[in-house]
């Protein structure tokens, strides 16, 4: 591990982006350890707030992560007519949790995260994510999602699977067995939102991902958002929804500017909802041959 960090600069390479890296200022490295999953590392950085990093990638940074928190949560939340039941899987820093007790109609929570290091290094260091978790709605979970979806079936409205990339523990996350475990976890009316990967680095695993999800589900769409701290500076979302007349382009829920100020949502309102779905022409072509 020490080698991501030289001459007082964090360095992100992976096999999943050859040739290019991003690079963050480093102040202090506060936390630095590896647990029975994956390497944790938390570092102050100079711009961008306290940064984790699991495996040599970073997962979140105090001054950007809003962005993805938000549009993973809000765009299936506001997609269905009536969320009641959520399941996070992954999402150890807490910000997808803080993001879907913020609506009302969610009763309860259920967070299943593999690494409970990671839930503690976060509520250390990561407070205003980890806010989630002292949420009455919620219920911790920590251990394997695919075993907690085998024993919970037809039992949520949304699922959420916040993971890491596809290399090392997350890579089954990104194959089409787990999106048939979803499948059956979700109620009638399910709809579910996972990470989904970079247009710009990654449109034939989108593009693998599609197809299956296509076989899977009625309704399939891919939305992206900008995020600086990501490689490429955009990040993905495959949606799914059991419902065929599902229009994941247009909320259910259109969000007032009263609702938006009172959610203290800072990158997501209805339109940037509507508009995370229009795909560059690039992407379009490749994704729209599924
Ligand atoms: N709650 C925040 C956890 C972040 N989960 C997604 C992390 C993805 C990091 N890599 C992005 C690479 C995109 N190609």
């Amino acid at each position: 591990m020490d080698s991501l960090i030289q001459e007082g600069w964090f360095r992100e390479t992976c096999s999943l982006w050859p040739g290019q890296a991003m690079s963050l200022q480093v102040e202090e490295i506060l936390y630095q350890k590896k647990s029975a999953f994956q390497d944790i590392l938390l570092f102050k950085s100079k711009t961008y707030g306290n940064v984790l990093v699991l495996d040599g990638v970073i997962q979140c940074t105090e001054r950007d992560e809003f962005s993805y928190q938000e549009m993973i949560a809000h765009l299936p939340l506001c997609c269905h007519p009536n969320p009641r039941k959520v399941l996070i899987i992954g999402g150890g820093d807490g910000g997808v949790l803080r993001e879907v007790v913020k609506h009302q109609s969610v009763e309860s929570v259920v967070q299943c995260e593999i690494d409970e290091e990671v839930i503690s290094v976060s509520k250390k260091f990561l407070p205003s994510m980890a806010v989630g978790y002292s949420s009455p709605k919620l219920t911790l979970h920590v251990g394997d999602g695919f075993e907690f979806m085998k024993q919970n079936q037809e039992a949520f409205d949304v699922i959420i699977t916040d993971s890491s990339d596809p290399v090392g523990p997350a890579e089954s996350l990104f194959k089409e067995s787990y999106y048939q475990l979803m499948k059956a976890a979700l109620r009638e009316n399910g709809i579910l939102c996972c990470q989904g990967e970079c247009q710009w680095l990654h449109l034939q695993l989108i593009k693998e991902m599609r197809r299956f999800c296509k076989s899977l589900f009625p309704v399939v769409e891919y939305a992206y958002c900008t995020i600086p701290t990501y490689p490429s500076g955009q990040i993905g979302f495959m949606l799914c929804s059991k419902t065929p007349t599902t229009n994941f382009h247009e909320p259910v829920q259109e969000l007032s500017q009263e609702q938006v100020d009172k959610m203290k949502l800072k990158y997501y309102n209805s339109n940037i909802h509507r508009a995370a779905f229009v795909l560059p022409e690039f992407a379009r072509k490749v994704l729209s041959d599924v």
